[in-house]
């Protein structure tokens, strides 16, 4: 190696390695409810640079980039053998996404990808882009990834964007190793599957998202729900639907399951995507609800709103006013992780608690349906806090 190639190197891994290791701190002034952090967790530019760069000087002298790496996105979650993980939706320059595994110590910064990229085995059909895991330790013992499978839609051979989503399933031990089952069979098409990760009346329960095509989620309705038999053999036979969609509210246009629900003292806590129609396109947001202990299905408290959008630089990107989500950690501590993406482009981290989200969930207004409602519901908040400040002012 030249000694001019060798300082080229260093310099490259030497910049990698600093924003590998960049710490990261919440930004202060937020809403309570949960913090953001000042950086993004991971970004294209967090790719181990032996997937980019051939470092051989005879074969790339000009310590070019061979192959660029586009974005680092809606990333499945698990605490594993005491380790964040993520399993990140990758995507190269090519357009094709693919899963692989970034590690961090905390949680919160230092991910650090494994070697490799994760080798999904195919399906019969195999597919053309998977994306979006839901990662799931089931309680018969595997740990299931969840992702939709992506093909062209052959009934229509001169559409070139005519596609399909297909949930598919594959299963591991230990994040490395993954055995393909057959993808979920469904009368509809399906993108954001979950997998609940308990038995329920002892079957495999899915959250499902039947669409009409392959972007309009149509008479789809909202999030179902439908129990499987056999998860080796899955299919959907009764579906039906546990979170709808309502006029003139984030999730008009389309909603769907995050990651799987979190079990608390006060039930079921789930995080999920909404989606409305603009100007300018679809806007993604997140919102929290949370369903009964003994009944996965039933709703039991559905604050209005959103709860976290795209701010600030968060809006730019492949896919602008995007905000995703479908992993998350509930550690042992109460503290809760929540990995989110910003406009299809990079990752980043929000901290709550169990108990933050919960108090979140019960006591924020529910959403009224009508500017009207809403008006009344910000003039009780006024009232309350009018009758507060009177009540100090006498004992003061
Ligand atoms: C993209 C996804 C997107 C979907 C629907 C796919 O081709 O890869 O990110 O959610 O289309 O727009
Ligand atoms: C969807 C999702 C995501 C993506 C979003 C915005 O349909 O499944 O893959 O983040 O579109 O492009």
């Amino acid at each position: 190696m030249s000694a001019e190639f060798e300082k080229k190197v260093a310099a490259l891994r030497a910049h990698h390695e600093e924003l590998l290791t960049r710490p990261n701190t919440p930004k202060p002034w937020g809403n309570g409810i949960y913090e953001k952090y000042e950086h993004p967790i991971l970004t294209a530019e967090h790719t181990p640079l032996e997937w980019r760069y051939d470092f051989d000087e005879k074969s790339n002298p000009f310590l070019m980039q061979r192959i660029m790496m586009n974005a680092t996105l809606n990333s499945g979650a698990i605490k594993w053998q005491g380790r964040y993980l993520l399993v990140v939706r990758v995507e190269g320059a090519d357009r094709k996404s693919f899963f692989a595994v970034a590690e961090s110590p905390n949680g919160i910064d230092n991910f650090r990808f494994w070697d490799e990229p994760i080798t999904m085995p195919e399906d019969v059909v195999p597919a053309t882009n998977i994306y979006d895991m839901r990662l799931t330790a089931h309680e018969d013992g595997w740990i299931y990834g969840i992702f939709c499978a992506e093909r062209h839609d052959d009934s229509c051979p001169s559409d070139l964007s005519a596609a399909t989503a297909t949930a598919a399933i594959a299963r591991t031990k230990d994040l490395r190793n993954w055995e393909r089952l057959p993808d979920l069979k469904s009368a509809s098409q399906q993108r954001n599957v979950v997998l609940h990760p308990e038995f329920v009346d002892g079957k495999y329960a899915l959250y499902t998202r039947p669409q009409d095509g392959f972007i309009d989620a149509g008479s789809g309705g909202g999030i179902g729900w439908a129990l499987v038999d056999d998860i080796t053999h899955a299919e959907v036979r009764e579906e039906r639907i546990i979170n709808a969609r309502h006029y003139h509210t984030i999730m008009e246009v389309k909603n769907g399951e995050g990651p799987h629900p979190i079990r608390t003292p006060q039930g079921w806590l789930h995080l999920a995507h909404g989606v409305r129609g603009c100007a300018s396109g679809l806007r993604y947001v997140l919102y929290l609800y949370m369903t009964a202990l003994d009944d996965p299905t039933r709703v039991i408290a559905q604050p209005g709103g959103y709860f976290l959008v795209p701010e600030g630089e968060e809006y730019i990107g492949d896919v602008m006013n995007v905000a995703f989500a479908n992993g998350w950690i509930a550690d042992n501590d109460g503290r809760v992780y929540i990995y989110y993406a910003s406009s299809d482009t990079r990752m980043h981290v929000a901290t709550s608690t169990i108990e933050r989200l919960v108090d979140y969930c019960l006591h924020t207004p529910a959403d009224g349906f009508s500017t009207g409602a809403s008006v009344e519901t910000i003039k009780r908040l006024v009232e309350k806090n009018r009758k507060l400040a009177g009540k100090s002012a006498h004992t003061m």
